[in-house]
């Protein structure tokens, strides 16, 4: 009997591995407690299986860590430097290159060039520290992602596509005012959905027609890249990389968190094509990163993001990096397990106001079920709901977004299958006994990013 379909492999083998914890449940009990039931406030040490972010957790090449023996840690003009430049040119096309620390740098540096009091900027979904810092810079941001990203159940195959009708209204109502379109590729709180091509190009055509450029946010842009292969009429016989550059084509810069595609465990960069905006950022970077040819990263992390670019539109590696997240999803859809479908590119989002309905909204069903999980197996993922939301910047009040999900995000190139197995026979454990599950209250509130800080104890 022919089979069904072969599968694939990472293509790597396991050169140097890190033990990993098991804990009890008392000790979990215990843990989650002192963490006010916060997954982020959690020690490393207690947590078994670690997808709270793909973000600074993936695991360098061979390559990489010989390339950080090669950390040219001059304060001005490394090396490295030169070299990171050269491959965001050669793979992504950019003409400048202005290094940050990691992403939300580069998002400040950019927003703070571009934006000013009483703009608006449209985008496909707002991410958190991408919109913070719109908002902080006198902007502000307007969702036009089409209404499928809001629907966890919806099998659109690009959910991060903008809604064409919506994004002209912005523009035909705030003329002069939308310094830019920001646009993500793939759009993280949608669930790692990815926009299309012929999506992009449309968008691009309406910024040309009112006068305004377009930023990518191409923090995972070979994985939307991946899924353009995959998925989009007439792309199927292109490469990864090819699709990365044409992607970044159509738009006029990025901010770029090198934490996730780029394999590396910290750095970012903001790129341009226009000269005198490129010019404004570079004199800008010096003030919150470092001089402009480093900004805020060792020479040895600049030559690792260089590397780390390179690997990241290889065609293999994304097909079992995102292979991996399928696997988990599908097996998790198999079960019954409400999902964010189809499967994104970086991590399963488990849909938390269906799975455990019972739990009103104002008492953060994703926090309940994240904190539920690692008490089940120790298992550690995000909460990207309410909590995450936060509040409104002007009226104070809590925004309740449409989608409330816990996010099981997979670092690249970390784990195994067997991961992935204990992974989903866990959520599968909770989801069966998911009546027990309780909500939550908030005892601690920061008044930036709430998510990362806040403390929460069981609502009654
Ligand atoms: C993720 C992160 C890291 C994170 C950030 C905020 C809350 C929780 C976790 C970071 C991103 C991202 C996109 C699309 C910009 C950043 C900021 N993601 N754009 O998913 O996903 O980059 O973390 O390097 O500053 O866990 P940065």
């Amino acid at each position: 009997m022919p089979l069904e379909r072969r599968s694939w492999a990472e293509p790597f083998k396991i050169k140097v591995v890190e033990p990993v914890r098991m804990t009890t449940p008392e000790q979990r009990r215990k843990a989650i407690e002192e963490a006010g039931y916060n997954t982020f406030l959690l020690r490393s040490r207690d947590v078994y299986i670690d997808l709270l972010t793909d973000s600074g957790t993936s695991a360098m090449s061979d390559r990489q860590w010989a390339g950080m023996m090669l950390g040219d840690e001059a304060y001005a003009g490394s090396e490295n430097f030169y070299r990171l430049e050269a491959a965001v040119r050669k793979y992504y096309g950019y003409r400048h290159v202005i290094p940050a620390h990691q992403g939300r740098g580069a998002e400040n540096i950019l927003s703070q060039v571009m934006i000013g009091p009483g703009d608006v900027v449209p985008g496909n979904m707002y991410f958190t520290t991408t919109r913070l810092h719109q908002e902080l810079a006198g902007g502000r941001f307007v969702d036009v992602i089409i209404e499928a990203a809001h629907e966890p159940a919806s099998e659109h195959p690009f959910k991060g596509d903008v809604d064409l009708e919506k994004l002209e209204t912005v523009l035909k109502e705030n003329p002069g005012r939308v310094p830019y379109v920001s646009l993500a590729a793939t759009v993280n709180m949608a669930g790692g959905q990815p926009i299309s091509l012929a999506n992009l190009r449309a968008a691009r055509a309406l910024a040309d027609k009112y006068g305004t450029r377009v930023i990518l946010d191409a923090t995972r842009v070979a994985e939307n890249a991946w899924f353009i292969q995959q998925r989009e009429a007439g792309q199927s016989h292109r490469s990864v990389r090819e699709i990365v550059l044409e992607i970044c084509s159509l738009t006029d810069g990025c901010t770029m968190s090198a934490k996730k595609d780029p394999l590396a465990n910290i750095g970012g960069f903001l790129a341009l094509n226009d000269d005198e905006a490129a010019e404004k950022a570079r004199n800008l970077v010096v003030v919150y990163e470092g001089l402009h040819t480093y900004g805020g990263m060792a020479g040895r992390d600049m030559e690792a993001v260089a590397i780390g670019i390179e690997e990241s539109v290889e065609d293999d590696h994304i097909r079992a990096r995102i292979g991996q997240v399928i696997y988990l999803g599908e097996k998790l859809m198999k079960w019954g397990v409400p999902i964010v479908k189809p499967v994104g590119g970086h991590g399963v989002f488990l849909d938390a106001k269906a799975f455990l309905p019972q739990i009103p909204q104002s008492e953060y069903p994703a926090q309940a079920l994240a904190a539920a999980l690692y008490l089940d197996s120790g298992v550690r993922g995000m909460e990207r709901g309410a909590v995450s939301a936060g509040r409104d910047p002007v009226s104070g009040a809590e925004r309740f977004p449409r989608l409330e999900l816990v996010r099981l995000t997979i670092p690249r190139r970390v784990y195994t299958q067997a991961h992935m197995d204990v992974t989903a026979e866990s959520v599968y454990c909770v989801f069966e006994e998911r009546e027990k599950v309780k909500g939550l209250k908030i005892t601690y509130e920061p008044k930036h990013l709430r998510f990362f800080q806040a403390r929460f104890a069981p609502a009654v």
